[in-house]
């Protein structure tokens, strides 16, 4: 051991700190679907911003803001030691309706958790090791998802992302100065040398398997549509069927063509999560049916054939029908691939930490998509219970998140050791 090893202390993961809070922050936003709901840039999640700028503070971080209100907490590297790159480890802690307690906030707080480690060790990394939280991860509130990571990563210009309405016509760029979070920096004001994100699965694979890492290769496609089809209101007991423009037809029979698309290509995914008609009267025929579509696949071929299948099929109908139909894009990412060095360092550190692992591919999105296209990039999952998430009933027992964050710990200790 060299001499000036012997005073290094070693860096200890304080499990009880990450796990008080995620419950902690898990709390913020509760629904009474008894999960919690803090849709990006929201009050709710303004005040998940908050407490998590509390505790980056009190980890003496500097903290600093973009534009687009990413947040990132600096633990500074060595004075002058190269100034390389720094290491960004990060999630999201923005979340869908009723969301579970892990989904981001697990990457997010175990990030904290490895800044943590350094400051109570009295360690300075060789470079600086940033924390990050991304606006905007989930797109339920603002399309496309994942959007502060893809503003951050050179994929929109911050402009561009600020002006994004939600369904009631609030900008970004107003609801993010309404929390306090439209920051003084330009996104993507820092090149990371590379971005490790944690992640609960969020799939059935690991707790099916029963392993406890994954060793995340890349990440699939994603294409989210807004379907609109347009008819004629009309009384529902004198209009005979062959009369009939139905706008609630058309979205009906397009539905369940989205269902059979991905029964009949095995690995493309279709879902409507949302959907609405008006006038909204039981009485009356529909002359607008408005839902949205989000298609997944693993093959980016595989994904544009699902399009414009999708859309010749509405369109189709659509003159079938006596009906007006418009497809709007919301969100379209290729699937991406990670840095296969950067897996193999994950998957050697969980080998040593006697964990068992398997290579995956994310069926969710993830802000490491977009990180991807800027540094090296690699994500690690661990369990969920049943596979659940984006629901309250997402669960991952306490062993698995802390061995997940010890797998986070240690990568970024190599990453980050004295060059
Ligand atoms: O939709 C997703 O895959 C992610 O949770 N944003
Ligand atoms: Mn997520
Ligand atoms: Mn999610």
């Amino acid at each position: 051991m060299k001499k000036d090893d012997q005073n290094v202390q070693p860096l200890r993961l304080d499990g009880q700190t990450l796990v008080d809070q995620l419950q902690i922050l898990a709390s913020v936003g509760s629904d009474p679907r008894g999960g919690r709901t803090r849709l990006a840039a929201s009050k709710e999640e303004g005040e998940g911003r908050d407490l998590l700028v509390e505790w980056m503070k009190e980890l003496d971080l500097e903290v600093k803001v973009d534009s687009v209100g990413n947040i990132f907490g600096l633990l500074h590297g060595e004075e002058g030691g190269a100034g390389g790159s720094p290491l960004v480890l990060g999630s999201h802690i923005d979340t869908v309706i009723s969301a579970g307690p892990y989904d981001g906030c697990f990457g997010v707080l175990s990030a904290l958790a490895v800044a943590r480690a350094f400051r109570t060790a009295g360690r300075t990394p060789s470079r600086p090791l940033v924390v990050a939280a991304f606006t905007n991860e989930e797109g339920v509130r603002f399309q496309p998802d994942m959007l502060g990571s893809l503003c951050f990563a050179g994929g929109i210009s911050p402009e561009e992302a600020l002006a994004v309405t939600d369904s009631h016509g609030v900008s970004l760029e107003e609801s993010l100065k309404e929390i306090g979070y439209n920051g003084p920096l330009t996104s993507g004001f820092f090149a990371p040398g590379e971005y490790l994100e944690l992640h609960v699965e969020q799939g059935p694979i690991l707790d099916r398997e029963g392993l406890s890492i994954g060793v995340v290769e890349g990440v699939q496609g994603i294409s989210w549509w807004r379907v609109a089809f347009r008819g004629k209101a009309n009384h529902a007991g004198t209009t005979p069927t062959a009369l009939r423009s139905d706008a609630g037809y058309g979205a009906a029979r397009t539905i369940v063509f989205l269902r059979e698309l991905a029964l009949s290509s095995g690995t493309t995914l279709g879902t409507v999560g949302t959907l609405s008609l008006e006038p909204g009267a039981v009485n009356i025929i529909p002359s607008k049916a408005v839902f949205t579509a989000d298609i997944r696949d693993p093959s980016e071929e595989r994904l544009a054939e699902a399009d414009d299948k999708l859309k010749a099929f509405a369109e189709e109908l659509a003159s079938a029908e006596g009906l007006e139909v418009t497809l709007e894009r919301l969100a379209r990412f290729s699937p991406v691939v990670f840095s296969q060095s950067l897996c193999a360092l994950v998957e050697e550190t969980a080998r040593e930490l006697g964990l068992s692992s398997r290579r995956m591919t994310s069926g969710a999105g993830h802000d490491a998509q977009m990180m991807a296209r800027i540094c090296p990039t690699a994500m690690i999952f661990v369990p969920s219970r049943g596979g659940i998430s984006h629901s309250p009933d997402e669960h991952t027992d306490r062993a698995d998140l802390l061995a997940g964050a010890e797998v986070l710990l240690r990568t970024a200790e190599k990453l980050l050791a004295k060059e």
